[in-house]
């Protein structure tokens, strides 16, 4: 292994080179590098799950009465038709662009199973990055802190036993009881002012992998309505001394998932949500930070389960190109501006089941090594 540096723009990256004869199947250290193999999820089959009160706290609020009402019963079929022609769409321009794209399997979501006191119904299998995190050549089973994706690692079982047999390290988190104490049934939304309250409790670690944004050694972070300080002190001590966690708290009474938030784009380039990022992480002096133009899903497209923010929620195939949607004249021209080159791509039906581009997929390799983006972090 070598150690050296190199400066892009004004970013210092300290950088390391492994042998190129390692087997390494699953390879993936940030967002940016160039893109050779990723998991896009399915949206066949996907259920209204069972209500629950962390439902509650994270759909949009002129959603909760339709999912309370339709919990354990699919989505209109000609919503998940669309989507799906628009994954397709999506995994036709990632084979063109040169990218290997490999597919989750469908579950049945409608099958009732339970914990120790709870049963539920399940959602889907269309967005991979909550539900794993692949950092370096390691893929983790997330501990998920909805019981209705309890058993989702489960669609991709198949690819984690390939991964594994070739090489790569395949681990779980410890598998939470989800009982009711994970939960605070009297959760209400934090007014403007008061300290944000979150719906899950430290009852037992639990995590989604969206909520962590990987930039070599450094992994941001945040605290959210599924990933508690119990979770976030679980991964740091599992991933050990080579990452450093950086928590961040946004201005978002919701959170769940920080890549409509924070999205780092390339080395020294950082898209940021206007509304939910008030101050600029101290990390990131001299990088570029670029603000998300306002979204323009018109209101009577149905968003069931995320924000308008979801126009961020963009997918870098390399430092340059980045995976657009379509229809999102403003985020197009905005990225071109910044100099990168946008794909677009039809995704709003897709949007509709909560996700875009980054959460809709998992880079399992991406073709770099482990590398600091980032100066004097140990004085922040
Ligand atoms: N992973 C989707 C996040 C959506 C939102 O924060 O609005």
């Amino acid at each position: 292994m070598k150690i050296g540096t190199r400066t892009v723009d004004k970013i210092q990256i300290t950088t390391t080179t492994v042998d190129a004869s390692t087997p390494r199947p699953v390879n993936s250290h940030n967002e940016w590098d160039l893109l050779e193999e990723v998991i896009v999820g399915i949206v066949d089959g996907a259920c209204f799950p069972s209500w629950h009160i962390a439902l509650q706290a994270t759909l949009p609020e002129d959603q909760h009465e339709l999912f309370r009402a339709n919990a354990g019963r699919p989505f209109p079929p000609e919503q998940i038709a669309a989507a799906k022609e628009e994954l397709e769409e999506f995994v036709h321009i990632l084979e063109g662009e040169g990218v290997r794209v490999r597919r989750p399997v469908r579950l049945n979501q409608l099958q009732p199973y339970g914990g120790l006191n709870w049963t539920s119904t399940g959602l889907y299998t269309a967005m991979p990055r909550d539900v794993l995190l692949v950092i370096g050549n390691e893929i983790i089973e997330c501990p998920l802190a909805w019981r209705s994706r309890y058993y989702e690692t489960c669609g991709y079982k198949p690819l984690l036993k390939e991964y594994f047999h070739a090489g790569a390290k395949w681990s779980t988190a410890p598998k939470p009881e989800l009982k009711d104490e994970q939960y605070d049934y009297a959760w209400t939304e934090s007014k403007p002012g008061e300290p944000v309250r979150h719906v899950i409790t430290e009852f037992e670690p639990t995590f989604d992998a969206a909520d962590f944004m990987r930039c070599g050694r450094d992994i941001l972070a945040q605290k959210s309505n599924v990933t508690n300080d119990f979770g976030i002190a679980w991964l740091r001590r599992h991933l050990g001394d080579r990452y450093r966690i950086h928590v961040f708290e946004f201005n978002d009474p919701h959170a769940m998932h920080i890549d409509a938030t924070l999205v780092p784009l390339a080395p020294g380039k950082l898209l940021i949500n206007p509304q939910r990022v008030l101050q600029v992480p101290k990390i990131f002096k001299g990088w570029d930070v670029f603000h998300a133009p306002k979204p323009i899903i018109p209101p009577e497209h149905t968003l069931y389960m995320t924000s308008k923010w979801i126009n961020m929620n963009v997918l870098m195939l390399d430092e340059q190109r980045v995976v657009v949607e379509r229809q999102d004249e403003p985020m197009i021209a905005a990225l071109k501006n910044w100099g990168f080159t946008p794909i677009p791509c039809n995704f709003r039906n897709f949007n509709s089941f909560g996700g875009s581009f980054h959460c809709a997929t998992l880079d399992i390799r991406r073709r770099g090594n482990l590398n600091s983006y980032f100066l004097d972090v140990d004085e922040l």
